[in-house]
């Protein structure tokens, strides 16, 4: 007797189908999901995450993953939900994925960045874009903060601009923007749980471990490289794809205040960026198509890491 349609995992999705998505999900699964409220975006829309786990009464450890901090990225968020279909369709019939889902919750923010992931909807001329919505100021009038420039991790050292019509603003201070400061909060909030952060860009086919400025290393650097050369191996064995894996200094150009620095930063051991396809063929507007695909490989990445963090 079903009246809805099925939600459709290889469509791109409004911000507004995303949320009953989300709520649907909630519903569906009452045992195993619930919805968190952490923060506000500028235009006061609800961050929201869904929390994955079977129920304990012993602390249990925490996997982050969060998808469309930039807005024009819409795989990223495709990926999101991708993920959560995939491990809630799992767990019962997988032992493995039930004992996961035993020894870990997940926290997965399908849409960080909403204010600019509807702006990205809106029409052909805002398709492409990638921050926040914040106004400028009298001095410089544009909108926006790059969102993974603003994290207080080496803020405003390298890869930023402070010119606030630039694709990579880093922000009037760290951690002016709102939806930066929800995830630094839930993450302080959670540090002793979350032990691994995944967050979800495109495009480039990337892996990208910590640090973004050239002139510190992660203490578990060369574990970050194993972890993530594995990850690549996984995503390759699915449709034959190459990702590349290394710090963003290594495998392009350094940046600073992003939430993968942060995260790591803080004591997460396990963080990494994910950029997922192209490598600059249709870049931003990847075809509808390669959802599925892309979605696949970036799976076995993901769990190749999560595998490991919880075995360890
Ligand atoms: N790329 C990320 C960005 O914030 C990054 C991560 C940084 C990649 C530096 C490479 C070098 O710019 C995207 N696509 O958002
Ligand atoms: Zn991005």
């Amino acid at each position: 007797q079903a009246t809805h349609k099925a939600h459709d995992y290889n469509k791109y999705h409004t911000m507004d189908e995303i949320s009953a998505w989300m709520s649907q999900i909630e519903r569906e699964n009452p045992d195993v999901v619930s919805s968190i409220i952490y923060g506000h975006t500028y235009e006061k829309r609800s961050i929201t995450l869904l929390k994955i786990g079977i129920n304990s009464t012993t602390p249990k450890k925490a996997v982050w993953i969060d998808c469309g901090i930039h807005a024009r990225e819409w795989i990223a968020p495709a990926f999101c939900q991708y993920f959560v279909k995939e491990i809630l369709g799992s767990y019962k019939t997988d032992s493995k994925m039930n004992l996961l889902l035993k020894n870990l919750d997940f926290f997965i923010t399908p849409v960080l960045n909403m204010d600019g992931y509807i702006y990205s909807w809106k029409d052909n001329t805002t398709r492409l874009w990638r921050k926040s919505r914040s106004p400028g100021t009298a001095d410089c009038e544009c909108f926006g903060t790059d969102l993974n420039r603003n994290f207080y991790a080496n803020w405003g050292m390298v890869g930023i601009s402070r010119n606030c019509c630039s694709e990579i603003y880093n922000g009037k201070t760290a951690l002016s923007e709102p939806e930066a400061v929800a995830v630094t909060d839930f993450l302080g909030a959670h540090q002793n749980a979350i032990v691994c952060y995944l967050t979800i860009h495109s495009y480039g086919q990337l892996i990208l471990v910590p640090y973004g400025h050239p002139n510190i290393s992660a203490p578990n650097y060369n574990e970050l490289m194993e972890v993530g050369l594995a990850a690549a191996k996984a995503i390759k064995a699915v449709h034959g794809k190459d990702y590349r894996v290394g710090s963003s200094p290594d495998v392009l150009y350094p940046n600073s205040g992003s939430s993968r620095d942060f995260a790591r930063l803080i004591g997460i051991p396990y963080s990494f960026t994910f950029e997922l396809r192209d490598k600059g063929e249709y870049s931003f507007l990847l075809p509808e198509d390669q959802i599925q695909p892309t979605c696949q490989e970036a799976y076995q990445g993901a769990m190749s890491i999560i595998n490991y963090v919880h075995d360890k």
